[in-house]
């Protein structure tokens, strides 16, 4: 299986889950800027040209990132890494990986970096990143609301909205949005940011590209 990413992007999610789950991979990094990668045009990868891309080894190429987490969940469910398929906890799960991927990372998107095309990048000036802010604040409250004072978003086990999540919350602190006033969610960020499997992932990946306006 080969993972394309880009440093930081919503592919760091399905890159910490590749590792929690233990299954062999490969990483190729994507410009997404210029939408190259080591092997040429990432457009003849996918004609969406985001990230993150999942290509199995009988060479089918999957994307979007709430999908790719619960393929890498499925392929190992002894790994706990989502409920079994057809219990309640399971479409509870599905919920939480809907809601980060349309309620939180749609509301990311910055609709006037888009150039023409359909791009998905974040906001790179203040007045952008300050909508942002205003956007994802309130849908940042309710997840600490709900957390309470569980570990993680399925109770007591790290799981696939998890790993989507912590990325969401890196890019709030990206884009200036402070986590400090909801308590459950500072702790949580702190309590994923210290796994080994997250700590691993980051330092390959490295920093991701500057959002200054
Ligand atoms: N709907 C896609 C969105 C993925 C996305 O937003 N990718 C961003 C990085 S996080 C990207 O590759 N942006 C570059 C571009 O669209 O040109 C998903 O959920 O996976």
């Amino acid at each position: 299986m080969i993972l394309f990413y880009a440093p930081g992007a919503s592919s760091l999610a399905p890159h910490i889950l590749l590792r929690e789950a233990e299954c062999p991979f490969t990483v190729e990094k994507v410009d997404l800027a210029g939408k190259r990668w080591s092997g040429g045009d990432f457009r003849a990868i996918t004609p969406k040209s985001y990230v993150p891309v999942l290509q199995t080894d009988d060479g089918d190429i999957l994307t979007e990132c709430a999908v790719i987490l619960q393929f890498i969940a499925d392929l190992k469910p002894e790994r706990g890494l989502l409920p079994a398929i057809g219990t309640r906890a399971r479409y509870h799960a599905l919920e939480w990986l809907n809601f980060i991927a349309t309620e939180i990372h749609g509301n990311f998107i910055a609709p006037d970096r888009h150039n023409g095309v359909a791009a998905n990048f974040l906001a790179n000036t203040t007045a952008g990143q300050k909508a942002t802010r205003i956007w994802v604040a309130p849908r940042l409250a309710y997840v600490d609301q709900m957390l309470g004072e569980n570990s993680f978003l399925m109770g007591v086990s790290f799981t696939a909205p998890d790993a989507y999540l912590f990325v969401m919350l890196t890019w709030a602190q990206r884009l200036a949005l402070d986590l400090t006033p909801w308590h459950h969610l500072s702790a949580y960020y702190a309590r994923i940011a210290d796994l080994p499997s997250v700590r691993e992932t980051l330092a390959l990946e490295g920093p991701p590209h500057s959002l200054r306006p």
